[in-house]
């Protein structure tokens, strides 16, 4: 089944961010291109991002390897259009979707956010996305949904470290339905002024800025709307260490390091660590959905 969205527009453009930022509302590109509203986030940080060297040469994506520079090294070959995702469970149109339709009338914004590994390193990145809210409304998640599943590509062609049974793939991962609709939480296609870097998990990925990075699933090819909490990879592989929830939390170590600090990459050898916030500086926004809960026991 095809997505017949009622008002169909030609498909969206990545921002130009020098356009952003000189507070154009509105642009053109070439005829057959779209005219898209857009404008910096209010939700983006004040940080200074990383540069683009940095986000795209120091990375996890073990579809293509477990070293921080293997993404960059063999991601060259991914295709990613044509692409599509399946949207399907509890939501009122279920389908195959091209990412065209997807990103149809989804207004795109820039977002600076910070991004925070669980390996204690954190980077600052101007992504360029949409609210997951917005696609999970346009779809119409049903009143029984709970929670959502995401899945990344598996393409073993293209992919070296699939090969690899360490991990049962495919990658995937899952956030409460109220996570994945809360404003914060973006569907990213692009970063500074580029279509989302294969690295970086091209053509459209997960971006959840409260959470550590495993969260931020890349290259997605199915999103769920499920009524349990779903399987997720790295609680599979290792529940101990990783749980559902995630969220960054420096009074909660990791059960071998300390999550007190992080290392921001390229901010150099001495002036690079810092204290980790809570939910990685979001605790305004977020703090609020785990009202009660205990986040030593839900890590
Ligand atoms: N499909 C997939 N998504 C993934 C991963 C992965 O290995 N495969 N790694 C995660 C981890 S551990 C982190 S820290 C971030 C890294 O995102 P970045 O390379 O854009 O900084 O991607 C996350 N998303
Ligand atoms: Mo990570």
């Amino acid at each position: 089944m095809r997505l017949n969205w009622s008002d169909v527009t030609p498909k969206p453009l990545w921002l130009n961010r020098r356009q952003l930022i000189a507070g154009a509302a509105a642009f053109a590109a070439t005829p057959a291109m779209a005219r898209i509203e857009a404008a910096p986030s209010a939700y983006s940080t004040a940080d200074e991002p990383n540069s683009l060297e940095d986000i795209t040469s120091y990375n996890n994506f073990y579809e293509f390897g477990t070293g921080k520079g293997d993404p960059a090294a063999n991601a060259a070959g991914l295709t990613v259009d044509p692409w599509s995702i399946t949207i399907d469970g509890l939501v009122d149109k279920p389908g195959t979707y091209d990412l065209a339709d997807v990103m149809t009338g989804q207004p795109l914004e820039e977002r600076i956010y910070r991004f925070r590994c669980v390996e204690a390193w954190a980077m600052v990145v101007p992504w360029i996305g949409f609210e997951l809210a917005g696609l999970l409304n346009r779809v119409g998640v049903q009143p029984s949904a709970k929670f959502v599943a995401f899945e990344t590509l598996v393409r073993p062609e293209e992919m070296p470290g699939v090969a690899s049974p360490f991990i049962e793939w495919p990658y995937r991962e899952g956030l409460r339905l109220d996570e994945a609709m809360h404003p914060l939480t973006i569907l990213a296609t692009g970063l500074y002024s580029e279509a989302m870097p294969k690295q970086n998990g091209a053509p459209i990925r997960l971006v959840v800025p409260w959470k550590y990075g495993f969260k931020s699933i890349k290259s997605i090819v199915r999103i769920s709307l499920v009524d349990k909490m779903p399987k997720t990879t790295w609680n599979m592989l290792q529940p101990s260490e990783y749980g559902f929830y995630s969220n960054v939390n420096p009074t909660v170590d990791h059960p071998r390091w300390s999550q007190a600090s992080e290392r921001r990459i390229g901010a150099g050898l001495f002036g690079g660590r810092q204290d980790t916030l809570m939910f990685n500086g979001y605790e305004a926004e977020v703090a609020s959905l785990y009202a009660g809960m205990d986040l030593a026991e839900n890590y």
